[in-house]
C-alpha cells in the first residue's frame, strides 16, 4: 500500500516501487483540494521531457500511455477510495495534480509532480 500526500504544492510518495498490483491511497494535507493522477510514461520518452512539458503546462499528448486513474481529496481529507495500478517493471509513472491554481497556472506547474520508478523484476 502506498500513501500519497498532496501539499501546497508538492506530492509526497516513494521514488521507487516494486512491480505488480499496488494500492494507492491519497490524502490532501494542504489548505486546498488536491488530486493525484497516475499515468505511465510512454516507453522511450525521457523523464526530463515529461517534466519540462508539465512544468510549462503544455498538452501532455504523446507523453503517456492511455489509461490512468486519479484520486481527489478535500483539504485535510484522506479519501476512502483507493486506486489499484498494475505497475509494470522497469517503467516510470508520473504522479500529478492537474487542478487549476490562479490564472493559467496548474498545481503541477507549482510543483505537484512526482515521478515513480518501478524496479525491474
Ligand atoms: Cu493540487
Amino acid at each position: 500500500m502506498v500513501e500519497v500526500t498532496g501539499r501546497d504544492y508538492a506530492l509526497t510518495a516513494p521514488d521507487t516501487l516494486a512491480p505488480g498490483v499496488t494500492r494507492f491511497h491519497f490524502t490532501s494535507a494542504g489548505s486546498v483540494a488536491h488530486e493525484v493522477a497516475i499515468a505511465r510514461i510512454k516507453d522511450g520518452v525521457p523523464l526530463a521531457t515529461v517534466l519540462a512539458s508539465e512544468f510549462k503546462g503544455a498538452d501532455p499528448e504523446g507523453l503517456y500511455d492511455p489509461g490512468e486513474g486519479l484520486l481527489f481529496a478535500e483539504p485535510g481529507q484522506r479519501v476512502d477510495a483507493e486506486l489499484l495500478v498494475d505497475l509494470k517493471p522497469g517503467r516510470t509513472y508520473m504522479l500529478i495534480c492537474t487542478l487549476d491554481a490562479k490564472g493559467d497556472t496548474t498545481h503541477a506547474m507549482l510543483g505537484m509532480l512526482h515521478p515513480v520508478h518501478v524496479c525491474a523484476r
